[in-house]
């Protein structure tokens, strides 16, 4: 995220939050503290950026998929077929987006271990909100910082 834009977050007072919402079961908003709750994973990541070139950074937090499946993603989970129509749209308070397929970060499927990192390079996300971290990403620009929003979506289930 931007300095400007971290310095406006701050200024406004408010505790980053993530708004979790689209097609679940349990919508919810967490904190930075509250993705604690999940099981932590670590990654250190290099990636190269366009304008800045390779970065390196040490991440931790809890894994994508932990916490979307908490929300209860609008899918039956016993069937594996149904999960395939699901997209995850990933917005930083910025307006940096990137979507993700449900099947890219399951375990059954892409298996892609994505975190939501709480910590960056061991200081804590908590007023900048979490980060996405994808460790097989050559480049860095899905490695959305300042997220407030994750929507799930299914609506291509209706495609008939
Ligand atoms: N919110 C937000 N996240 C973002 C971006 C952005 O513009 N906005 N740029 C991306 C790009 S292009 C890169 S290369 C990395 C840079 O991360 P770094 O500044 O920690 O090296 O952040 C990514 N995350
Ligand atoms: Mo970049």
């Amino acid at each position: 995220m931007s300095e400007t834009l971290e310095a406006a977050r701050t200024a406004a007072g408010a505790a980053a939050e993530v708004v979790l919402t689209g097609d679940l079961f349990r919508p919810t908003r967490l904190t930075v503290p509250d993705l604690l709750a999940w099981p932590q994973h670590r990654a250190d990541v290099s990636f190269e950026c366009a304008t800045d070139g390779v970065q390196h950074h040490r991440f931790t937090g809890p894994l994508l998929h932990d916490v979307l499946t908490h929300a209860g993603p609008a899918f039956d989970p016993t069937r594996r077929k149904d999960r395939l129509r699901f997209l995850i749209a990933v917005h930083g308070v910025d307006g940096h987006l990137t979507v993700l397929s449900w099947a890219e970060i399951d375990p059954d499927f892409g298996r892609a271990p994505v975190l939501l990192a709480v910590t960056l390079d061991d200081a804590p996300l908590d007023r900048a909100g979490p980060q996405l971290v994808l460790p097989q990403d050559r480049c860095g620009a899905r490695h959305i910082s300042g997220i407030d929003a994750i929507r799930v979506d299914g609506g291509y289930s209706a495609w008939t």
